[in-house]
């Protein structure tokens, strides 16, 4: 796992150089919306389970998916739906707190879409899901946070689609 401090001095160290100004403003700028990225993580670990709920009332309950022959029947599958969608919110938050996405990649899209789609989970709809999860925390943490936590949730989408 990566975090903006590192990516940026690895980068530096490869060339064998000093960092320079376009590096310097990056970690700047990370530096200065530390305090958002705390803040917003603490609200959104607050009300984690609230989040997730009320992104699968605006996305998954009562279409097809819920219902007999849906991915989501049966409340095994169901609970596995929702866990999910906390490990997305929970991976989320962590690559939005280190400002780099590559915990996503090692944590959870590494071999993910072949087993949703050996599984039968349907694709389009957990990233439906995943967009509501995302307004739903931008609602709740604020403009500047929730686009933060939205560059994590649509890398999560593009890394399924
Ligand atoms: C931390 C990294 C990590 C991830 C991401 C993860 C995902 C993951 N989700 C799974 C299943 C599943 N995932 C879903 C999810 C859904 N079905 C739908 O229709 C909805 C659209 C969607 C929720 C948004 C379902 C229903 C299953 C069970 C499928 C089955 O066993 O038939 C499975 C198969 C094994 C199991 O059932 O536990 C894995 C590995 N596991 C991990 O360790």
């Amino acid at each position: 796992m990566q975090d903006a401090i590192t990516s940026v001095i690895n980068s530096a160290d490869v060339q064998g150089k000093y960092l320079d100004t376009s590096a310097m403003e990056k970690l700047k700028s990370y530096f200065s919306s530390g305090e958002l990225r705390v803040r917003a993580a603490t609200t959104i670990s607050a009300n984690a389970a609230a989040i997730v709920k009320e992104a699968v009332a605006k996305s998954l309950l009562y279409s097809d998916i819920t219902r007999p022959g849906g991915n989501m029947y049966t409340t095994r599958r169901y609970a596995a739906c929702i866990r999910d969608l906390d490990y997305y919110l929970r991976y989320s938050t962590y690559a939005m707190l280190a400002g780099d996405p590559s915990i996503l990649d090692e944590r959870v899209l590494n071999g993910l879409k072949e087993t949703y789609n050996s599984l039968g989970v349907p694709i389009a709809a957990t990233v439906q899901s995943i967009q509501a999860m995302k307004e739903v925390t931008a609602s709740l943490v604020g403009a500047d946070a929730g686009k933060e936590m939205g560059v994590y949730f649509d890398y999560i989408c593009s890394g399924l689609s």
